[in-house]
């Protein structure tokens, strides 16, 4: 296994629509293993392939307290979207930022998992948030782009401040 790098808004990489999957296969399930890897070393509660610049249709999620119930979702499609809520949302391509975001409160996604068998999984609260956001990176969508355009030139300049205090360390 191994850890991969995550691209870091704005990088224009991130605003790519992932294509999908065409045949499972030992290397998907390998980009499986390395996402989850790099996703619970983050720590997140989710990772999208766009985020490590593979622009294939596939998502790793864990939102339990132990971190131990890995959910794949490759070629996910929401098949119900209900309601609505408003929570605070980060993101691993956006260090540091936290934002309330509108979204469904209740969703129903039919996908695939990393053993090749279709399946759909009806989920709410934290999970359903995380299943659009996650599904948001593969249409080549980061969060912020959902914030007021105040908010989001405010997040990129401090992004900017960021990358040169980086730059001259
Ligand atoms: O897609 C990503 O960038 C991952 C992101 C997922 C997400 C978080 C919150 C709302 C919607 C989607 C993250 O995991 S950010 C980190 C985070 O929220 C977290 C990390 C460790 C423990 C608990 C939460
Ligand atoms: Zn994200």
């Amino acid at each position: 296994m191994a850890l991969l790098e995550i691209l870091e808004y704005p990088d224009p990489r991130l605003f790519t629509k992932a294509q999908p999957v065409e045949r499972i296969d030992a290397s998907v399930q390998r980009l499986v293993e390395d996402m989850a890897e790099t996703m619970y070393a983050a720590p997140g509660i989710g990772l999208a392939a766009t985020q490590v610049n593979v622009h294939r249709r596939v998502i790793v999620i864990d939102v339990s307290e132990e971190r131990d119930a890995l959910l794949v979702l490759i070629n996910p499609e929401l098949i119900v979207i209900e309601g609505e809520r408003v929570s605070e949302e980060g993101c691993l391509s956006v260090p540091g930022i936290y934002e309330p975001v509108r979204r469904a409160a209740r969703v129903v996604v039919r996908a695939t998992n990393q053993h090749a068998e279709p399946f759909e999984l009806a989920a709410e609260d934290m999970l359903a948030v995380c299943i659009q956001h996650e599904i948001d990176h593969l249409e080549g969508r980061v969060f912020v782009d959902k914030l007021s355009q105040l908010k989001r030139s405010r997040i990129r300049a401090r992004l900017q401040k960021r990358d040169r205090v980086r730059a001259s360390a």
